[in-house]
């Protein structure tokens, strides 16, 4: 049984509670973070890190590690569990507290850091045969409200979207935003590859995606440039190709939305092309915090 990192703590996974006052609970208040470890290296530790912080701070919520006792935390947690592929979930909430929602009253933020060995978000054969979205009816949350650009504990929007999309028999939800533009996927960005070049939505409707960056980098690497622009729903079904980028998608080949082909309806040449260059930089020394401790 899997040990889980629990104020300071390592506890075995069916003693790992919290208390039902948690304002994590109670009112989503709190942040978390979804990164994943390959071959013995946690891949964008640094980055993900830093967006754990820089969401807590969106919340007002400090954090009771700093960011070094965090990666150590993090590490430890890997290396108390033997494990060197494998999900990582650090959770922070606001804590303890009263059953009214003033902050006030929750003085210890818990943290929270699960790991599990890994279990593919999307089975084998859809990388092979490309993901089938559905436009989800649920709108991102709007900018002014609670911000799509931070990893918090209300994930209720993006639940109810994989949901709808589920029970219509898509693999992923594909959202819009308020205004209509396209925004994200339930949980992965998303990139159009059109007329030769390629586009994803600016990063004020969605998640800044640590693997949206990386597969900027790459696209950037294989000589294309990568427009950060709004997106309407036609752009996207009319597009040459349609992919997603995530911790957990890493890269997914989108074959229908809506029941419209994209494309030919097969996964892309360029987005298989850029998932077979993510599986060259994943579990190394470039892009990874290394789980063991160097002797
Ligand atoms: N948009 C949303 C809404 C997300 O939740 C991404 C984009 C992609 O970001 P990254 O940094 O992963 O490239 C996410 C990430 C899970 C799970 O358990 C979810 C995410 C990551 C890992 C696991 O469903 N979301």
């Amino acid at each position: 049984m899997a040990k889980i990192y629990l104020d300071g703590e390592f506890v075995p996974e069916d003693e790992a509670k919290i208390s039902v006052f948690d304002h994590g609970l109670l009112y989503g208040d709190g942040v978390f973070e979804g990164i994943r470890a390959y071959d013995g290296y946690v891949f964008k530790l640094d980055e993900h890190l830093d967006r754990l912080y820089r969401s807590a701070r969106a919340i007002k919520l400090e954090i009771p590690l700093d960011r070094d006792e965090m990666e150590e935390k993090i590490l430890e947690t890997l290396r108390v569990n033997g494990f060197e592929e494998a999900y990582i979930r650090p959770v922070v909430t606001r804590g303890t507290g009263s059953l009214g929602i003033d902050i006030e009253s929750c003085t210890d933020p818990s943290v929270i850091i699960i790991s599990k060995e890994w279990e593919a978000l999307y089975g084998p054969e859809l990388y092979e045969e490309g993901l089938n979205l559905l436009t989800t009816t649920i709108r991102n949350q709007p900018k002014d409200g609670l911000p799509p650009t931070v990893k918090h504990l209300n994930y209720l929007t993006n639940v109810l979207a994989l949901m709808q999309a589920n029970t219509w028999g898509a693999d992923e939800a594909l959202m819009l935003d308020t205004n209509g533009n396209v925004s994200e996927g339930g949980a992965d960005n998303v990139f159009v590859y059109r007329k030769n070049a390629v586009y994803t939505p600016p990063v004020i409707n969605n998640l800044p995606g640590i693997t949206r960056d990386v597969v900027i980098d790459l696209l950037n690497d294989l000589g294309y440039q990568v427009k950060e622009e709004n997106l309407g729903l036609a752009e996207v079904l009319t597009a040459d190709e349609v992919f997603l980028s995530g911790t957990a998608a890493e890269v997914a080949p989108v074959a229908e939305i809506d029941g419209r082909k994209i494309g030919d309806g097969e996964p892309g040449e360029l987005a298989l092309q850029v998932k077979e260059e993510f599986g060259k930089i994943t579990g190394t020394e470039e892009t990874g915090t290394r789980i063991s401790q160097s002797t």
